[in-house]
C-alpha cells in the first residue's frame, strides 16, 4: 500500500456507505453490464473509489454518439506537444504536434512542417526533443476568440502558435538570449489603442539566469548573468522587445486593461542552487507597464545582446525607481512563489506561495496607483494573503469570487472567497475565507476551471492536473501515468467527478465551450501552393538528378500507381488528397525511406529525400480508408 492514503480510504469508505451504491467507473449505469452484480451491488470497492458524481454541471458520462461541452486544450509537458481533450469525459481528441516529431502526421518529416520546426543547413531538424508547459489561447473583448493558442518549450527557448481553425501549428518562434523558457500568457488587448480589443502580444519567462550573451565568456562573472522578460507579437511571432531584469521570471499574467503584464520570481537571491534560492523570506511578483517600456522602445532607450536584433530595455529596479517613469515595479510575495493568475473581475493577480502557505492577492488597481506616483510602497498593493494550506500552486476562479489553489503537499484544493481574505487581511477576524477543501490524488499542480480566465467565467467545471496518481490505476510498470481529475464547482461544496489518466506530463491547460470553436474539417485546396489539382497534372519531372514527383490520392487509389528513380537522386514527393469527402484521411508511407504522414481531404504535403537504395518499394496508404484500403498502393522502382 502506498504510503499515506489510508486516511483516504477510511473516508472515502464511509462516505460510499451513506450514498449506498458506488461503482468502480463512478457510473453505475455504465458498468452494470460490463461488470455484473459485483461492481453494481453496493459494496464499496476495496481501493479507494468515491461517490459517483451528482453535482450540478451534469453527467460527466458522455454517452455513446453524444459530444462534450467543452474543449481543453492540454499542454503534454516533456512529450514536447499539445493535445485536445473533450470535457468532462476526458477523452483526448487530438494529439497536435509542435515541437517534436510525430509520424503519424509526419511531423518533422514533411517539408512544411519541417519549415515550421527549423532546420540545420544539413537540412535535419534542429531539435527533437521539447518541454511545453503552459497552454493559452488569444482573446477578444475579453474572452477567448478561437484563434489561436501558444504553447512554450522550456528546453530550447521556443514558442509554437497553433490555429485552432485546423488545430495544426503554424508558427515557432526561437526566443534570443533565452534559457528556461516558462511562463507565457497573451495580452488581452492593447494598453494604449481602445480599437485593439484583442491579443497581439504574447509575454514569455525566463527562469534560468545565464551570461548575457551566452557564448562561453563570462561563466562564472554573476554580474554577466541575467534572465529577461520577452514580448512576441502575437500576429507575425516576431520578438518585438525584451526586458532585462533582476532575479528571475516564472509564470505570467497579463491584466484584462492591457496595461500591465507581470511574472512572479522566486530566486530575486540570484542564485545557482536551490538552498540559496531559498534564502529571502520574500521574493516577489514583477510588474511591468507595457505602455511605458514600448514608449522607451520607439525612443530608443534600448541595447542588444550578442547578435540578437531584439531592442532590449532596462527593466532591472535599481534603474526604474521614479514611479513616473519606470517601466517596472516589484511587488514582495512569501518566499518562493509558484504562479500568477489574473482574477477574472479583472481586479487581483494572485500569487501561490509554493513554500509559503498563503495565496498573496494584489490590487491591479493599486500597482497602477504606484505608476502614477499615487502610492508611496508599492506592497501596499497587496491586499490579502490568506492562509490556504501547504504548498500552493496554481489558483484558478469561478467567476462568482471564489479562488481555488492547489496544494501539492497537502494533496488538496482549497477553495478561498477573494473578498472575504480582503477583509480579513484589513483587520476583521470574524471572516474565514476558506470554503472548503477537497482531497485531490496526488500531489495537485496546475488547476484550471472552465473559462476562469476570461471574463466568462462560469464556475462550471474544474480540471487538476495531478503529478502522481500511485494507486489510482491498474500498474503499468514502473511508469504511472498522471491522474487529471475533474471536479464539479458549481455548489459550494467542490465535488469530485472523474479520474482520467494521462501520459506524463501535463501541466497547464485551459478549457472553453465547444461553440467558442469553429474548426473546418476539410481543407482548401487553394490554400496549398503545391498542391496538384488533377489527377492529369501528376506524374515525374526531372532537373538532372533533381526529380520532382507529383501524387494525388483519391479513394482507393493513387495516380500514379507507379513511378521510376535512379540512384543518387534527390526526390521531391508532393502529395495532395484530392479526396473531398469530411474524415477520408489518406496515409503515404515508403519502407526503407523513413517516410510516413497523411494527408487530410484537400491537403497537400510534399516530402524531399535521397534515393540510396535500389529496388522496388512499395508506398501504400497508412489510414484505413477504403474497403480496398490495403490495395492502396504504388511502386517506387528505383534503377541501381
Ligand atoms: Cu506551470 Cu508545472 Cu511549468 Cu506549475 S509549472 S505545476
Ligand atoms: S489489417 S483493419 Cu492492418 Cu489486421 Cu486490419
Ligand atoms: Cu487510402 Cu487507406
Ligand atoms: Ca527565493
Amino acid at each position: 500500500e502506498p504510503a499515506g492514503i489510508g486516511r483516504r480510504r477510511f473516508l472515502n469508505a464511509a462516505a460510499a456507505l451513506g450514498i449506498g451504491s458506488v461503482t468502480l467507473a463512478g457510473c453505475k449505469e455504465e458498468s452494470k453490464p460490463a461488470q455484473g452484480g459485483a461492481a453494481a451491488g453496493g459494496a464499496a470497492p476495496a481501493h479507494g473509489a468515491e461517490a459517483p458524481h451528482q453535482g450540478g454541471a451534469g453527467p460527466v458520462h458522455i454517452p455513446p454518439g453524444q459530444l462534450d461541452t467543452h474543449y481543453g486544450l492540454w499542454s503534454s509537458g516533456h512529450t514536447g506537444d499539445a493535445r485536445v481533450i473533450g470535457i468532462p469525459s476526458g477523452r483526448e481528441l487530438l494529439r497536435m504536434p509542435c515541437f517534436v516529431p510525430d509520424p503519424l502526421t509526419g511531423w518533422g518529416i514533411t517539408n512544411e512542417s519541417k519549415a515550421v520546426m527549423g532546420t540545420k543547413p544539413d537540412g535535419t531538424l534542429e531539435y527533437v526533443v521539447g518541454d511545453t508547459h503552459h497552454m493559452q489561447a488569444s482573446y477578444k473583448d475579453g474572452i477567448y476568440d478561437g484563434k489561436y493558442c501558444w504553447i512554450n518549450d522550456k528546453i530550447n527557448a521556443r514558442i509554437a502558435r497553433f490555429r485552432l481553425d485546423y488545430f495544426v501549428c503554424d508558427k515557432i518562434t526561437k526566443l534570443p538570449n533565452v534559457q528556461g523558457f516558462h511562463g507565457i500568457f497573451p495580452d488581452k488587448r492593447d494598453p494604449v489603442d481602445p480599437a485593439i480589443n484583442y491579443t497581439t502580444r504574447v509575454f514569455c519567462g525566463q527562469e534560468f539566469r545565464i551570461p548575457m550573451p551566452n557564448h562561453g565568456k563570462d561563466l562564472e562573472d554573476t554580474e554577466k548573468y541575467g534572465a529577461l522578460f520577452t514580448c512576441v507579437d502575437a500576429l507575425t511571432m516576431d520578438v518585438k522587445w525584451q526586458a532585462r531584469i533582476n532575479g528571475n521570471c516564472d509564470l505570467v499574467a497579463t491584466s484584462f486593461d492591457g496595461k500591465l503584464a507581470a511574472t512572479n520570481q522566486y530566486n530575486l537571491e540570484e542564485a545557482d542552487f536551490y538552498a540559496e534560492m531559498m534564502s529571502r523570506e520574500r521574493d516577489a511578483c514583477l510588474f511591468f507597464h507595457v505602455a511605458r517600456i514600448e514608449q522607451a522602445i520607439k525612443d530608443g532607450k534600448f541595447t542588444h545582446i550578442g547578435d540578437s536584433k531584439v531592442p532590449v530595455v532596462d527593466c532591472r529596479v535599481e534603474n526604474n525607481k521614479d514611479p513616473k517613469s519606470a517601466m517596472v515595479v516589484r511587488v514582495s510575495v512569501p518566499k518562493n512563489p509558484h504562479g500568477v493568475n489574473a482574477s477574472p473581475d479583472g481586479k487581483y493577480f494572485v500569487c501561490s506561495g509554493k513554500l509559503s502557505p498563503t495565496c498573496t492577492v494584489i490590487d491591479l488597481q493599486k500597482v497602477l496607483d504606484w505608476f502614477d506616483g499615487k502610492l508611496d510602497d508599492p506592497d501596499k498593493s497587496i491586499v490579502a494573503e490568506p492562509e490556504v494550506g501547504l504548498g500552493p500552486l496554481h489558483t484558478t476562479f469561478d467567476g462568482r469570487g471564489n479562488a481555488y489553489t492547489t496544494l501539492f503537499l497537502d494533496s488538496q484544493v482549497c477553495k478561498w472567497n477573494i473578498e472575504k481574505a480582503i477583509k480579513k487581511y484589513a483587520g476583521d477576524k470574524t471572516v474565514n475565507p476558506i470554503v472548503h477543501k477537497i482531497d485531490v490524488m496526488y500531489q495537485p499542480g496546475h488547476i484550471n476551471a472552465t473559462c476562469a480566465e476570461t471574463k466568462a467565467a462560469d464556475g462550471i467545471w474544474m480540471a487538476v492536473g495531478n503529478k502522481f496518481s500511485k494507486d489510482r490505476f491498474l500498474p503499468v510498470g514502473p511508469l504511472h501515468p498522471e491522474n487529471d481529475q475533474l471536479l464539479d464547482i458549481t455548489g459550494e461544496q467542490m465535488i469530485l467527478a472523474h479520474d482520467n489518466a494521462v501520459r506524463p506530463e501535463p501541466h497547464d491547460f485551459v478549457i472553453l465551450p465547444r461553440d467558442w470553436l469553429h474548426p473546418k474539417q476539410v481543407y482548401n485546396l487553394d490554400d496549398f501552393p503545391l498542391a496538384t489539382k488533377s489527377q492529369a497534372d501528376t506524374g515525374v519531372t526531372r532537373n538532372g538528378k533533381k526529380v520532382t514527383v507529383r501524387i494525388t490520392s483519391v479513394a482507393p487509389a493513387y495516380e500514379p500507381t507507379e513511378f521510376n528513380v535512379k540512384v543518387g537522386d534527390e526526390v521531391t514527393l508532393i502529395l495532395t488528397n484530392l479526396d473531398k469527402v469530411e474524415d477520408l484521411t489518406h496515409g503515404f508511407a515508403i519502407p526503407e525511406y523513413n517516410i510516413q504522414f497523411i494527408v487530410n481531404p484537400q491537403e497537400t504535403k510534399s516530402v524531399t529525400f535521397k534515393i540510396d537504395k535500389p529496388g522496388v518499394f512499395w508506398y501504400y496508404c497508412t489510414n484505413f480508408c477504403h474497403a480496398l484500403h490495403l490495395e492502396m498502393r504504388g511502386r517506387m522502382i528505383v534503377e541501381p
